[in-house]
């Protein structure tokens, strides 16, 4: 049996875009996700999320789901333009019912809400209006918008997440555009990151000053970083992998921990990448009280500095590449997922180390990991064997690194449930609960029932065979 801290947090992860549909229903406004889905060209099947898994309408018997699993916490996020239909100025009042209901109908069934602030749907007219995160004035605006969410939550709600993943906001939607709002730059990702980074800091400032001391909850951000593997010993590879580490994580871990970006960045980005006044510096340094941590898969990073660099990254995870100049592939050994990920549970024990080292042991929380895979429905049920693979090998690498002494501290699988995956619509299926789209109906896949006696025990037997939980591809590093 591998075991868990008792106090260890297990839950399963949401965002409002991808589950709740509703688009123009209960007051709310547009978001830029409205409006990229409905461009043809953008989502491979051609969907959108205007009805999504309906939870809008069919959210008590989600959470009843989730409590008959036995599920302790919950993640999910507030759609901005719900409850700000412009995102800025007046109020919509049954949007901020909606998500007060939600939460209480969690705390009733005793499963603690985590709240993302920012899920990516931002209100349609913050870009219509002010160039979207392109504009610094969009900081003072989410800190607005998230005063409004810790007046009107923050007494039940004690776990905050200010921004899901800055670095696919920005580099997917402003950099490779396939994410909206479909920009293509190579600077400016680095402006939307900058204007984030700062809406956070003045955001944190706010719940600290205002909130923290009454409430009691505490807040971070959540970062998304895959593991990069030197492809082999060389120094140079070994130099490369670390650098595209930084340009991934550390453009945004740096600024939170140490109140700038790293000396890589600033030397290959120059002039593109913005520069904090010594004040902002001060806000974003120390301001988050837990590591939010996504991590998916893992690559193998070779130095590009003499060479050409492939223009089109395998799986679009990259950055961008000619600016770190690293070049990325896969090991054909490694097992992948229906995104075409690659299944490397030990690339997340070392991430996780890494992390421990760079930033001085904080907290960490998972704040999402699971996989896609081809599910398919059948006389009872859904038998997903993969994703029990899967879950089980992460989990494993998990237990791992509490055991060389990081402080993991909590772990929410992505997802509660199917839905709209971005620009694959509703072709991938994160989901350990299955959605027949048609009809709306939720079938249990056989990890749903695994991960409910997890949490139930606090661990689990580890499989017997499991062909994901490979041996150490150590290269170079511990
Ligand atoms: C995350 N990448 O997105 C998001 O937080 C979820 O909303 C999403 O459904 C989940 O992971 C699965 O994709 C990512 O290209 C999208 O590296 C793309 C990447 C990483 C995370």
């Amino acid at each position: 049996m591998i075991h868990f801290p008792d106090d260890f947090v297990w839950g399963t992860a949401t965002a409002s875009y991808q589950i709740e549909g509703g688009w123009l229903e209960g007051g709310k406004g547009l978001s830029i996700w409205d409006a990229f889905s409905h461009t043809p060209g953008k989502i491979s099947d051609r969907s959108t999320g205007d009805v999504a898994c309906d939870h809008f309408h069919r959210w008590k018997d989600d959470v009843a789901l989730m409590a008959a699993l036995g599920l302790k916490a919950y993640r999910f996020s507030i759609s901005w333009p719900r409850i700000m239909p412009a995102g800025r100025g007046s109020l919509n009042p049954d949007g901020i019912r909606f998500y007060s209901d939600l939460i209480d109908e969690l705390l009733m069934h005793g499963i603690t809400p985590w709240v993302t602030l920012y899920h990516w749907d931002l209100p349609l007219a913050l870009q219509l209006e002010l160039d979207g995160w392109l504009n610094p004035r969009l900081a003072e605006s989410f800190r607005d918008y998230a005063t409004v969410c810790f007046a009107h939550y923050g007494d039940r709600v004690k776990h905050w997440i200010t921004f899901n993943e800055p670095w696919v906001v920005s580099i997917l939607g402003y950099g490779q555009g396939v994410f909206a709002p479909g920009r293509v730059s190579t600077a400016e990702p680095y402006q939307a990151a900058h204007t984030i980074l700062r809406a956070h800091g003045m955001a944190v400032r706010e719940y600290r000053e205002r909130f923290q001391a009454v409430q009691r909850g505490m807040i971070g951000m959540t970062n998304n970083c895959d593991w990069r593997e030197p492809r082999t010993h060389a120094p140079a590879d070994t130099a490369a992998a670390e650098r595209a580490l930084e340009f991934f994580l550390g453009w945004f871990g740096d600024p939170l921990y140490r109140g700038d970006y790293p000396d890589t960045m600033r030397t290959r980005v120059g002039d593109r990448l913005p520069r904090f006044t010594a004040e902002e510096a001060a806000m974003i340094r120390g301001s988050q009280d837990f590591f939010g941590l996504n991590h998916y898969t893992t690559m193998l990073a070779s130095d590009a500095s003499s060479g050409e660099i492939l223009s089109v990254q395998p799986f679009g995870n990259g950055g961008i590449a000619e600016d770190q100049e690293v070049q990325l592939t896969a090991d054909p050994a490694w097992a992948a997922t229906a995104m075409g990920w690659a299944i490397v549970p030990w690339g997340l024990r070392k991430l996780l180390r890494w992390i421990d080292r760079r930033y001085g042991h904080p907290a960490i929380f998972l704040t999402e990991n699971g996989c896609a895979f081809p599910d398919v429905p059948g006389e009872d049920g859904v038998e997903d064997e993969q994703r029990i693979a899967f879950l089980d090998a992460y989990l494993s690498a998990c237990h791992e690194a509490i055991t060389s002494g990081v402080d993991l501290k909590g772990y929410f699988l992505w997802s509660l449930m199917d839905n709209f995956e971005w620009s694959s619509g509703y072709t991938r299926r994160f989901g350990i609960i299955y959605v027949d789209y048609a009809t709306g109906r939720r079938l249990h896949k056989s990890s749903a029932h695994w991960y409910s006696r997890l949490v139930r025990d606090r661990g689990f037997v580890p499989l017997s065979r499991n062909p994901y939980r490979t041996a150490d591809g150590d290269r170079s590093r511990p």
